[in-house]
């Protein structure tokens, strides 16, 4: 057992404080030594020394006893510590690894659109991260045609294509080209010019100008991310009559500038 102070103080005072009393046993002795003749002195004091011996060893064994029951309630409190010591990852640093675990799952889980290639800062957006960054967003109608002549009208509230590679992931004035790659291997290659764009057209209603957007919502809902991908790729139609359709990409994986 290793040397506890708090212990070593404790000894020190119950023996101090037995030595205390049989001081006040030998001061007994020595008023009865005054006022009486030797003999009876020495009878007393055998008596008293008898007396005084029994008191003693009876407060020294109590002593001992107490003695022993905190060295028990030490050698308990010593193990504790020493099996505490054992695992060496203090409690609080334990439960904050926890909660960073947690953190950390949370964000596994939450799909990222990937931004790569010709930009100053490469990304990884979360539906979230996107949101976060109002200014870019768009919300509207989108007519379109798809390869068997079916039109639509959807509403889709999503980032600003452009607005996003420009002002967020700072495009180099180089890039030429933007590749929108899905999770299945669709891709559709566009020009900057053609990202760049603000003025994508509905037929059939002349006032409506439409930007490129990556969508996360359709018709008022939000696509659910158990499925897949939450990225859409929008584009409204280059001119009349333009099957447009086609060349939306669901459950996008990254884009690519070079
Ligand atoms: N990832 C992915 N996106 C895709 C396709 C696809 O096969 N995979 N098909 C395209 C075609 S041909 C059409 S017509 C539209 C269909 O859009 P919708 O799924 O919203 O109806 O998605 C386009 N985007
Ligand atoms: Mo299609």
């Amino acid at each position: 057992m290793k040397k506890n102070p708090f212990l070593k103080l404790l000894l020190i005072i119950l023996l101090s404080l037995s030595i205390t009393l049989s001081g006040c046993s030998s001061n007994k002795n020595q008023v009865n030594d005054s006022g009486k003749l030797g003999e009876v002195q020495e009878i007393n004091n055998e008596e008293n020394s008898q007396g005084d011996t029994t008191v003693e060893s009876s407060i020294n064994k109590e002593i001992e006893e107490d003695i022993e029951e905190i060295e028990e309630v030490f050698i308990v409190e010593e193990e504790k510590k020493i099996s505490e010591d054992k695992d060496e990852t203090p409690k609080e640093i334990k439960e904050e690894t926890k909660d960073i675990q947690v953190e950390e799952k949370v964000e596994e889980t939450e799909i990222k659109l990937k931004i790569e290639g010709s930009v100053g800062k490469e990304m990884a957006l979360s539906v979230d991260g996107l949101k976060a960054l109002k200014k870019h967003v768009f919300k509207g109608e989108f007519y379109s045609i798809n390869n068997f002549g079916t039109t639509s009208y959807t509403e889709f509230k999503g980032i600003n294509l452009w607005s996003l590679l420009k002002e967020e992931a700072q495009i180099s004035p180089n890039a030429t080209q933007v590749t929108i790659i899905a999770i299945d291997g669709y891709k559709m290659e566009f020009t900057i010019e053609a990202v760049m764009r603000q003025d994508y057209l509905d037929e059939t209603r002349p006032d409506v100008k439409l930007p490129m957007i990556i969508a996360w919502e359709e018709n008022g809902e939000e696509y659910d991310q158990d499925e897949g991908s939450p990225f859409k790729l929008v584009i409204g139609q280059k001119e009349p009559g333009d099957v447009n359709k086609p060349q939306w990409v669901s459950k996008i994986d990254k884009i690519i500038v070079k």
